[in-house]
């Protein structure tokens, strides 16, 4: 469940986050072009609606399954059908954010399907009712395996109240049951028979890896599988006790390369050089590696010191980083802007999303931003190859190659450096990606700053002052 097959050599994920499915459709040709493997899409599923939350219709409403029909507010079956056809045959995959751990909150409503729902007793496991599975009071866990007495996670200390209680009050499915697990086994495989390819498994960390085995073991397909683990240490709960069933979201990485970029915390970028492993993190080919998430751009789920497209020049040299350096499966975030951190996508007075129109101040499409698809090619063209030519100077500015495919030079000084390299690449002549969009002469398509001539012995001399926009230079074969 953890290996993922992309096509034409693409190696990289985009969350297109809140967009609708007729959008993603639409975008799929493009986003091959760019060179992205596949798109983790938001929760496909009826979901609760809360037209009277402040700020109405909040993007968490979906983190609230009503039933396993899929029509949400991304769009109706048919749509996410047509999505799931378009993209895949434009050869990009889509991993569906799965929620399975839990339903929705207390209180009771209708979904966005139509279907009603009840959460029921705030205490106890009495009234809860999800007619559109079905699953009643029995389906949930309750007083006789959460032991808090508020019934949610108060601590997370206790393991059993993190997988046997409510996370943030959300209804709890009994998984160690076979008729929750068949109905979102159900779910899982419907999607998979229309063309889905993989499933982000939210929260995890709230359900027993022996259950999650046995959800998986049932399915039919070789989806690819990454699990939301935030194993930021300091928990008896380890992102470790679930690689044997497919990869982990890595939380520690984007912290981690967030406070090396902006020297926070006694961190510095000349430390990256053995980013991965060493620095305590899960292996490489069990991880998923981001910059930021949904979550932690807003302040939720462990969020706070990531960087986002908040701070664009440090975002770009995080994302940068991410995407040339050999750790884990990236997964570039696309966000919408935001104030209030609840809010949800741009839509209309009546929660209906807007369609996406990138750059229009709304969709912020940091996976259509230059530095960051040029760095998707970078990356794509050096897969398998190993660090090579590592060069720092002891602080913030580095420099290395991916064997002879690929060369990247970040000076974060608060001075401009010239240095000459090894590169490891051919001899010839190199475009910047970041601030070029063809790699190889001529450079066209933006600023081209810092073309390379690379000479017999493989050296180049590079400048990179700390007024350039982009304090970054990238070349690829
Ligand atoms: C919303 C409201 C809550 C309210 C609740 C029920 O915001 O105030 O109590 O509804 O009425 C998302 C939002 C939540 C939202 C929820 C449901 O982030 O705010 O609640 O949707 O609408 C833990 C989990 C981790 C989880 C994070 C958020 O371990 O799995 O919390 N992340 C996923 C998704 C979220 C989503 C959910 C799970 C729920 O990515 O988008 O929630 O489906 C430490 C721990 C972490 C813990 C973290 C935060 O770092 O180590 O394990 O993360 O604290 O508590
Ligand atoms: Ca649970």
């Amino acid at each position: 469940f953890g290996g993922y097959s992309c096509e034409d050599g693409r190696d990289v994920m985009v969350h297109l986050f809140e967009w609708k499915w007729s959008d993603i459709a639409s975008n799929c040709h493009r986003l091959a072009q760019l060179g992205y493997c596949a798109v983790q899409v938001s929760p496909p599923h009826e979901h609760a609606v809360y037209a009277n939350n402040d700020p109405p219709y909040p993007w968490w409403q979906r983190y609230q399954p009503v039933s396993y029909i899929v029509t949400s507010r991304s769009g109706d079956e048919a749509a996410f059908q047509n999505m799931v056809s378009t993209c895949n045959a434009a050869g990009v995959k889509i991993y569906v954010d799965t929620v399975i751990n839990h339903m929705t909150a207390g209180g009771s409503g209708t979904g966005s399907a139509g279907s009603s729902w009840n959460g029921g007793d705030d205490y106890t496991n009495i009234g809860q009712d999800y007619p559109s599975v079905p699953f009643g009071p029995g389906d949930f866990n309750g007083a006789d395996n959460c032991p808090s007495s508020s019934g949610n996670i108060d601590d997370y200390q206790n393991v059993d109240q993190v997988r046997n209680c409510r996370l943030v009050g959300l209804r709890d499915l009994r998984l160690g049951d076979d008729y929750p697990r068949d109905m979102v086994r159900g779910y899982m495989q419907k999607v998979i028979d229309w063309g889905v390819a993989g499933f982000r498994i939210d929260a995890a960390k709230h359900m027993w890896p022996g259950d999650l085995g046995s959800i998986y073991g049932g399915l039919s397909g070789s989806p690819f599988i990454y699990q939301e683990v935030i194993d930021q240490g300091g928990e008896p709960i380890t992102a470790g006790e679930y690689t044997s069933m497919g990869r982990v979201t890595e939380f520690k990485y984007g912290l981690s390369l967030s406070d090396c970029v902006r020297a926070a915390n006694g961190q510095k970028l000349a430390y990256l050089s053995n980013f991965g492993e060493d620095w305590g993190f899960i292996g490489g080919l069990s991880a998923v590696v981001f910059v930021d998430n949904h979550d932690n751009q807003r302040g939720h789920g462990g969020g706070g010191g990531v960087l986002t497209h908040k701070e664009p020049r440090d975002y770009k040299v995080a994302n940068a980083f991410m995407l040339a350096w050999p750790y884990g499966y990236p997964r570039v975030m696309s966000s919408y802007s935001f104030e209030n951190a609840d809010a949800g996508p741009p839509s209309d007075g009546s929660g209906n999303t807007n369609d996406v129109q990138c750059f229009d101040g709304d969709w912020v499409c940091e996976h259509e931003w230059r530095q960051i698809h040029n760095m998707v090619g970078l990356h794509n063209a050096a897969v398998g190859e190993p660090v090579a030519n590592w060069w720092d100077n002891g602080n913030m500015a580095i420099a290395f190659s991916r064997g002879a495919k690929a060369f990247v030079f970040i000076n974060k000084e608060e001075f401009s450096v010239t240095q000459t390299f090894q590169t490891g690449l051919p001899a010839g002549e190199y475009c910047d990606v970041i601030s070029c969009d063809g790699n190889l002469p001529p450079c066209t398509g933006g600023e081209c700053l810092g073309s390379i001539s690379v000479d017999d012995a493989g050296t180049a001399t590079v400048t990179i002052s700390n007024t350039d926009t982009d304090p970054i230079r990238a070349y690829h074969v």
